[in-house]
């Protein structure tokens, strides 16, 4: 990974992360939330970047003022893989409802939340930091999950009851979110020379997962990370925060679904949430993902280029290899810290033997 600036994106209960009461422990619990000094924070969370493309969706399906905004889009894929939308069309007030219930879950007591536990593989809920176990660093949020599509898959036991009324705002905004994505994969399709419905017939059938992020305040945000540095593997996906910041973003990027489908053109950018001392924060991102069994290869590659992949594999496999190997640099990293020299390259092979373990949701 490489170490470039990251530049900030523009963008809303003071609660503890589940802390044990004990003083001593409590002061144990935070240093396992210290990264080490490469992945510390260089920026604070309101230093804001306006190099990020900024575009408005505003008439997208005129015919001239779509072929303007396409370019935009390709534009801000090739160079960033990340973009900030406006004129979408989602209702504000369904925006508002969904943070506000959002907040008011974050802010119940942790018995509460608890409830929803999503520890050992459950379909969606509640966790304190990541759903990946074995973390060596802790990232200081908290998150609730909602497997949102396939509908007739969704398990509405693991929807929380409390606040009431919050079920049909999720549905309504995963509904949402879903026609958004459509749209830009739309707009992505055409730009690889293919038919409109290109990409999103390549993941067979769209699942989408919500996660919803809460960063507490923070008494240490020079040390510490909301979350850390990562690439999203899916599809696309949707991010909704509020006025506090915290976004920061590179273009460095990683090979990832989308990069593969567009042999290489389209970036998938590095991010990372930072978090500070004044003000919690939500964020809900909205991850659009192909079925397990899609297959992950170029859709279309341009004359004088190679494809980027030799064999074609499943999404499955990528999104495992890849998590693994985020997981496996982070313990070779921090052991050889540990033992002050620079870590040695990765064996994939004896990485695939644990993955399954390691990658809960
Ligand atoms: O909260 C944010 O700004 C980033 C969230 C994110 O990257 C994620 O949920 O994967």
């Amino acid at each position: 990974m490489t170490t470039s600036p990251m530049s900030s994106v523009v963008p809303a209960v003071p609660f503890p992360l589940l802390p044990t009461g004990d003083e001593e422990k409590d002061e144990e619990l935070r240093r396992s939330f210290v990264r080490d000094e490469d992945e510390r924070p260089k920026d604070p969370h309101n230093v804001f970047s306006n190099e990020i493309p900024v575009i408005s969706l505003d008439g997208i399906d005129d015919v001239d003022r779509r072929a303007v905004m396409c370019q935009k889009i390709v534009d801000a894929c090739e160079d960033w893989g990340v973009f900030q939308v406006i004129d979408h069309g989602v209702d504000v007030d369904l925006i508002s409802q969904m943070t506000s219930y959002a907040k008011e879950f974050f802010a119940l007591p942790p018995e509460e939340k608890l409830r929803y536990d999503m520890t050992g593989g459950k379909k969606g809920g509640f966790l304190v930091s990541s759903h990946l176990q074995k973390e060596v660093v802790r990232d200081w949020r908290e998150i609730f999950t909602f497997f949102s599509y396939p509908i007739d898959e969704r398990d509405y036991s693991r929807w929380p009851d409390n606040p009431q009324g919050w079920t049909p705002v999720v549905d309504a905004y995963s509904q949402n979110m879903m026609a958004l994505a459509d749209k830009l994969l739309e707009v992505l399709s055409e730009a690889m020379g293919m038919d409109r419905e290109a990409l999103k017939r390549s993941c067979i059938d769209m699942q989408q997962k919500l996660v919803l992020n809460s960063y507490p305040k923070c008494p240490d945000p020079h040390l510490i990370l909301g979350l850390k540095r990562h690439t999203d593997p899916g599809t696309i996906t949707l991010l909704l925060q509020d006025q506090v910041g915290g976004l920061q973003v590179t273009n460095d990027g990683a090979k990832t679904w989308i990069t593969f489908l567009s042999n290489g053109r389209f970036k998938n950018a590095d991010h990372q949430a930072v978090v500070n001392k004044d003000s919690s924060r939500i964020s809900i991102a909205t991850f659009q993902n192909p079925v397990p069994e899609a297959v992950v290869f170029p859709l279309a590659v341009r004359e004088g280029e190679d494809p980027i992949i030799d064999k074609p594999m499943t999404y499955a496999d990528m999104y495992k290899n890849k998590m693994a190997r985020d997981i496996d640099l982070a313990n070779q990293k921090k052991l050889a810290t540990a033992a002050g020299r620079t870590a040695a390259p990765f064996d994939l092979g004896k990485i695939h033997q644990k993955m399954l373990d390691e990658i809960i949701a």
